[in-house]
């Protein structure tokens, strides 16, 4: 759109309506309505080892329960200081150590967690507590309780991924803290997946949540289904074989504000150039490539992590049989008719 021009009846116009907290339309129209997404939110890549090294050292510094979680915040290079990996979400590397109790508390803000390393430490649901390995996708649904501890002798770590800046956006933000550490568990270990996550659900089930019941997807039943699948020998050019975690209930994504993906991408794929309007946080859980993401290359290995912002052209290449984990607010956007996607010639 045109740079209106400049002349001092003007500038004297908009000093005067200035006082009165009034703007003139015409001088900020092409900064607010953009021809195609233009996101200061940039493409990055964090290499696991390094926040590894990073959080041994901020286990020395601070315990689990004074720092409530121990959690290093992935800030996108374009948004500093505002606790966001992309416009609309917030990622984080939490660390919870041997004997370490991450306190009971619950808040508006729905979490994912995906498990990086370690293994067999508890994450406690709503009364559920599960133990959690590599590669298993676990949900905090929005105002539940959650609590978690590490009773075995190895650090674990995992990625968060909030959506905090869209809570924020919508000024919808409540939390609250809990008398108890641990909250108390009611239910036994597997119930939400024995009741929902075998293609059956409880004949008179009357759940008031967006969320999906199942608070688990174990990387064991993920990884099969991949596996499966690959069996069939059928990519997706911009893709390879790349599915989403879905609410049985509903058949949508598993939580309302988040979409989570698992992508298998076999050796010596590449492929075709994509974009779309939901900028993605990419984690690789097994294998090794390279992720092109506008003018940038991100080599990456298990564990490395990610952002390929909003309308950025992103081509992977795999040197072996990758799976990657992704998440994005794309459930938000489509409710909203704002998705776009754009697959080149593919
Ligand atoms: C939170 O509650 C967790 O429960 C992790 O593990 C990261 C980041 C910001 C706000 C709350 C957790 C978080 C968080």
């Amino acid at each position: 759109m045109e740079v209106v021009a400049k002349t001092p009846e003007r500038e004297a116009f908009y000093q005067k309506i200035d006082g009165q907290n009034l703007a003139a339309l015409w001088n900020v129209m092409g900064d607010i309505i953009t021809p195609e997404p233009k996101s200061a939110c940039r493409p990055h890549l964090w290499k696991f080892d390094m926040i590894r090294d990073y959080m041994t050292e901020a286990g020395k510094l601070i315990t689990a329960k004074e720092a409530e979680r121990r959690v290093l915040i992935l800030e996108n290079p374009g948004l500093r200081g505002q606790s966001k990996v992309t416009t609309s979400l917030f990622a984080g590397i939490q660390m919870v150590m041997p004997g370490d109790i991450a306190p009971a508390h619950r808040h508006s803000q729905s979490a994912l967690r995906f498990i990086l390393e370690g293994k067999g430490a508890y994450t406690s649901v709503d009364g559920e507590r599960t133990a959690m390995e590599p590669g298993d996708f676990v949900i905090t649904p929005s105002m539940t309780w959650h609590d978690h501890s590490n009773e075995t002798s190895e650090p674990m770590f995992w990625l968060d991924g909030l959506d905090i800046p869209i809570v924020q956006f919508f000024d919808a933000s409540f939390a609250e803290g809990s008398k108890d550490d641990q909250q108390k568990i009611t239910r036994p270990a597997g119930d939400s997946f024995a009741r929902y996550g075998h293609n059956l659900l409880p004949v008179d089930g009357k759940r008031s949540s967006k969320t999906s019941p199942i608070f688990n997807y174990p990387y064991h039943y993920t990884r099969e289904a991949l596996e499966q699948a690959k069996a069939r020998d059928e990519w997706d050019a911009c893709h390879g074989l790349k599915l989403k975690f879905s609410n049985p209930e509903t058949g949508d994504f598993a939580m309302p504000t988040i979409g989570t993906f698992i992508q298998l991408l076999p050796k010596g794929f590449k492929t075709a150039r994509y974009r779309a309007t939901d900028a993605t946080v990419f984690a690789a859980i097994e294998g090794k490539g390279r992720s092109r993401v506008g003018e940038q290359t991100f080599e990456w290995g298990p564990r490395d992590l990610f952002v390929v912002p909003s309308w950025h052209w992103v081509t992977h290449e795999a040197d072996a049989d990758s799976v990657l984990f992704s998440f994005s607010d794309r459930p938000v956007q489509q409710k909203l008719d704002l998705f776009r996607e754009d697959r080149g010639n593919a």
